[in-house]
């Protein structure tokens, strides 16, 4: 049971009843059987053939042999966490729904962050659009709101999405690369599939690198409605803000983290909770009338679009507190299964045709992935409240249902379960008014690939421009087909012509004036980019400053891992004055020595170290602080790995802070060749450092940082 739990939590208390504790328990079989042996194998003579008899032996390799599931097509690699969601104010304007009526309720909920192309077991570092899933236990059923750390998705629906997941998935005949966009078939199909372009410029952005996963917003992506008691819709989108504002790493540092620690995100997410740093988001809605449906640009139900918050403010509207880790991995992160589909009255679906498609694809992935349709019965895919119906049998039935009927209407078993009375809250599909032809096509209004692009781009600030740019020199450059590299610098050149000029330079072939063939091959063979750009209309914006993550909270150095470099005899006195601000402020101190075990200070105590410099990597700390001491500076400088700790540090815009005599190990670094940094210090404030460490990086460096040879 982990310290962090919260026994008023509904669905923690209906989990607790499937727990298993082994403590002080005897080993049997499943059968039950006390076991005294469970080393050897039964065989014919302490020489001789093992025997067929020997049911131990088979139970244990057999239950062994079958104990992988399938992991999951897409988002395989995931960290889950228990929490609950409470509710500000009742929106009932909007929505009849418990969860946003009542504000006395603390509903349940498992979280899951995920990325998307790797397998389970790769990196976390990845540039990748994370997964952001949430399942609300709900008092009127389950609703999940299965979204992304980026407010748009690829393609605009849902037919297309294998197309897309086989482009970026390993390539087949040789299951290469792992976790990774940067090879030929992905540029291949989105430059093929120009509706994928507003999503593809946000992987290139720095959002696909988060430093935490605490630190990434979640969006729920399409347009859904919400449905007042009066039957009234609003149109809605959904907006995850995390406390600890939007916060990125540099490629890289990625690149390094996955080989220093592809842990590195589950890490972060376990040990925060685990010191009781509950992570926390607030829910935010934007909210579109009915009637005002047709005042954008753009089609609303077009999920490669995003409703700029500068023209639909964000609602906050609550607090989702994620306060418990799983007790069990695969029961619980594994198994657990979101549905767009689960949804509750007060809830509802829009005609976005990606979502549509999604109401399918959820359930049947299940099905295969944990073999049968009583997934729903899983202990952590239990909704808190009761359920009855008439679906029976398959695979893994762990319910009894009694009685003598299994269908409805019946007289046999008292016409029960009976019908829901609407006035007991039972669902009821928005009655949206349709008139119109079966068609198989895309309308009109979807056909604006470019200018939300543009818009992202354009709103960056310039180190995150920067940062954009190199991860298409870099994306681009992994590509081994020209032809792929210059139809997605033509298209660049139609989203951003500097951009794109940029890109060219750094791949070292020219942005071609035509390509041969049509732009949009998904959409219908035509070249004409003109037709994918609609003329600006009143709502068009320049600038969306929401869109950039220089924009973000600044305010707070919670859980920022804070390197403590030392040797023997370091200084007690600098140590515990600046210490003892950071940690004031629940940032994470670590001690690095240049050996294990033990560290003494000049006091002459002992401090337990946290890691030797030969196990630890700069990339794994958001800071640098070195107290002074003769003796300690001189162990440093001897082990040359911590010169290198410094310098990528510095590489990477931390802040590094020395006292006395470690000013000298600096020395050693490149970190004095560059004169005034703001997140530098020398003999400062421990306040000064403090505030360094909120602002996450010092982007002010970047030109001094790309000089750094680590
Ligand atoms: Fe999906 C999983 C998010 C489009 C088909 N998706 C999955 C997960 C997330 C998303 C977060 C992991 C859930 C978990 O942690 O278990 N997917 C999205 C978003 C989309 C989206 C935000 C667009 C707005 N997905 C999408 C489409 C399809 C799928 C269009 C199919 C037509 N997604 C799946 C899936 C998965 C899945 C194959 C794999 C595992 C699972 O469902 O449970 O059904």
């Amino acid at each position: 049971m982990s310290k962090t739990s919260n026994d008023k939590n509904k669905k923690t208390a209906d989990l607790k009843k499937f727990e298993k504790d082994y403590e002080n328990k005897t080993l049997t079989t499943n059968q039950g059987l006390k076991v005294n042996d469970t080393n050897n194998s039964l065989k014919s003579g302490e020489r001789g053939s093992t025997l067929l008899e020997d049911f131990l032996l088979r139970e244990k390799i057999s239950s062994f042999d079958h104990e992988r599931i399938p992991e999951r097509i897409v988002h395989a690699r995931g960290s889950g966490a228990h929490g609950y969601f409470e509710l500000y104010d009742s929106i009932e304007q909007y929505s009849k729904a418990g969860i946003f009526t009542d504000t006395t309720r603390k509903t349940p909920v498992f979280a899951r962050f995920s990325t998307v192309a790797g397998s389970k077991g790769s990196t976390d570092l990845a540039r990748d659009v994370r997964g952001f899933a949430v399942k609300f236990y709900t008092e009127e059923g389950t609703w999940d709101l299965v979204g992304n750390n980026m407010p748009i998705f690829f393609i605009q629906d849902a037919i297309k999405f294998p197309d897309l997941i086989h482009a970026v998935k390993p390539e087949p005949n040789k299951e290469i690369p792992q976790a990774a966009s940067a090879h030929d078939t992905f540029y291949d199909f989105v430059s093929r599939t120009t509706e994928t372009m507003h999503n593809q410029i946000w992987l290139m952005s720095d959002r696909a690198i988060p430093r935490s996963l605490r630190m990434m917003e979640g969006f729920g992506i399409h347009t859904f409605r919400l449905i007042n008691d009066k039957g009234e819709s609003h149109f809605v989108k959904f907006h995850w803000k995390p406390k600890l504002g939007v916060h990125s790493v540099t490629w890289d540092e990625a690149v390094k983290i996955s080989g220093a620690d592809s842990d590195f995100h589950r890490r972060d997410l376990w040990d925060a909770i685990e010191s009781g740093q509950f992570p926390e988001w607030e829910l935010g809605i934007q909210i579109v009338p009915q009637e005002d449906e047709h005042k954008f640009d753009f089609d609303l139900l077009d999920p490669t679009k995003l409703i700029p918050e500068e023209m639909v403010p964000v609602q906050l509207i609550g607090k989702m507190t994620l306060n418990r880790n799983p007790e069990n991995f695969f029961a619980e992160t594994e198994q657990v299964a979101f549905l767009p589909g689960h949804i509750v009255p007060g809830i509802d679906f829009t005609n976005d045709p990606l979502l549509q498609g999604r109401l399918f694809s959820y359930r049947d992935t299940q099905l295969s992935r944990l073999g049968s349709p009583n997934f729903h019965q899983i202990p952590i895919n239990r909704p808190v409240v009761d359920v009855h119906n008439n679906q029976r049998d398959a695979q893994m039935q762990m319910e009894i249902p009694k009685g003598q009927t299994a269908y409805f209407p019946n007289s046999l078993g008292g016409g029960c379960p009976h019908l829901a009375k609407m006035e007991e809250g039972a669902f009821h599909s928005y009655e949206e008014r349709i008139d119109a032809k079966k068609i198989r096509g895309r309308s009109a209004s979807f056909s604006d690939h470019f200018s939300q692009p543009a818009l992202f781009y354009q709103s960056l600030a310039k180190w995150e421009q920067e940062h954009l740019k190199e991860a298409y020199i870099f994306e681009l450059g992994k590509c081994t087909h020209q032809h792929i590299q210059e139809r997605m610098l033509y298209i660049i050149d139609k989203i951003n012509k500097d951009l794109a000029k940029k890109v060219a330079k750094g791949l070292g072939i020219a942005i071609p004036k035509s390509i041969e063939e049509p732009l949009n091959q998904a959409i219908g063979a035509d070249a004409d980019v003109a037709k994918f750009q609609p003329s600006k209309k009143i709502h068009y914006l320049d600038d969306a400053p929401t869109l950039s993550q220089a924009n973000t909270k600044f305010d707070s150095i919670a859980t920022r891992q804070i390197a403590v470099l030392v040797g023997d005899g370091f200084s007690m006195s600098d140590f515990k004055k600046m210490t003892a601000v950071l940690k004031n402020e629940a940032a994470v101190i670590k001690i690095i020595a240049p050996h294990g075990g033990q560290i003494k200070c000049d006091e002459g105590m002992e401090h337990k170290v946290d890691a030797s410099i030969a196990t630890t990597e700069s990339v794994l700390y958001d800071a640098i602080y070195i107290p002074g001491g003769k003796a300690s500076i001189d162990a440093l400088m001897k082990e040359k790995k911590f010169i290198k700790f410094i310098n990528e540090a510095f590489k990477h815009c931390k802040a590094i802070a020395v006292d006395h005599e470690a000013k000298q190990l600096l020395e050693e670094t490149y970190v004095l060749d560059f004169e005034e940094d703001e997140a530098i210090f020398i003999d400062a404030k421990p306040q000064d450092f403090k505030k360094a460490i909120a602002k996450h990086r010092n982007w002010n460096r970047m030109e001094n940082a790309k000089k750094i040879p680590v």
